[in-house]
């Protein structure tokens, strides 16, 4: 499909999304919001593609928010639409079976914070910068910014970053554990395929059970959470990567997994 908003290549089984409005800083639209959505379910689909990098176009910005130009006249009819959409899309994002990274290049303020958040996990060049800015624009996050930084970083941290709508930098996001590794803005896109070809080299129906378990046993008790990991645990030994895997770790080979 042809995109206007956002470009999505493909290399060796690695996808990568960029959000592509530059002239914007990447700023989230409805019709950006609506080709994440096909570009999401394009990449879901494509059976060639087993993870997924997300990223902003240009030097300067993963996405700088939702799009306040667009925003600025909403109703309130309108302005909750928009919320739900992109939440929506998001949550995509999110629970996607395939593992996604987010390759955090500049700007990832608003919703470009609540995009990074959605990914499974970030990496970020030394010129990214994160913040939830809406209290200084009379609203609060609205693409689940008050629900997964605190889940991410923690209660304390969380709400002083949503409370006073100040901007971090590459260090601080690492410290707080919003960002895994940073690294030089030219070694990111490296950095990030680095990973998901460490990813790719494993067992793909494993590394998506795993994903399933992690997501759902986020949201439930404890004991509902270790029936979750006992169920795809036990679905693993239904794969001919299980018997691959284990026969090859007996025979001190490498496994050659075909995600079956
Ligand atoms: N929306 C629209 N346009 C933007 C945005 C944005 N979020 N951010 C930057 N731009 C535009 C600027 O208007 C400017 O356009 P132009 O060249 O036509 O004047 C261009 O991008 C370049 O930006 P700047 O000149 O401002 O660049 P600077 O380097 O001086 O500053 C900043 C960079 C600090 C990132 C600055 O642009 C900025 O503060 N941007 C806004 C950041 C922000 O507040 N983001 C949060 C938005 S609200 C949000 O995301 C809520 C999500 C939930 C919505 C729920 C809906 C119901």
């Amino acid at each position: 499909m042809a995109y206007e908003n956002v470009l999505l290549e493909r290399e060796d089984r690695i996808a990568v999304l960029s959000i592509n409005r530059p002239q914007a800083l990447n700023a989230l639209n409805k019709d950006t919001l609506l080709e994440i959505v096909s570009a999401i379910k394009e990449v879901n689909e494509d059976s060639g593609i087993d993870v997924l990098i997300i990223t902003g176009a240009g030097d300067k910005a993963f996405v700088a928010g939702a799009d306040i130009a667009f925003m600025k006249s909403l109703t309130a009819v309108e302005g909750r639409a928009f919320g739900a959409l992109g939440q929506q899309a998001f949550r995509m994002v999110e629970i996607m079976e395939k593992p996604v990274i987010a390759a955090v290049n500049g700007f990832a303020l608003g919703g470009g914070c609540e995009l990074a958040m959605c990914c499974d996990f970030r990496v970020a060049s030394t010129k990214a910068k994160f913040g939830q800015p809406e209290v200084g624009l009379g609203i609060t996050p609205g693409f689940g910014g008050t629900q997964r930084l605190p889940r991410l970083v923690g209660s304390g941290m969380a709400r002083q970053m949503l409370y006073t709508a100040d901007v971090i930098n590459a260090e601080e996001a690492l410290r707080i554990g919003l960002v895994n590794k940073v690294v030089a803005p030219e070694e990111l896109m490296d950095c990030a395929k680095a990973i998901a070809r460490r990813i790719l080299s494993k067992a793909q129906i494993a590394v998506r059970l795993s994903k399933a378990a992690a997501i759902e046993g986020m949201q439930t008790d404890i004991d509902r959470a270790m029936t979750i990991e006992a169920d795809v645990f036990g679905l693993c030994f239904s794969t001919e990567d299980q018997k691959e895997g284990m026969t090859a770790f007996i025979e001190k080979r490498a496994a050659n997994f075909i995600g079956k």
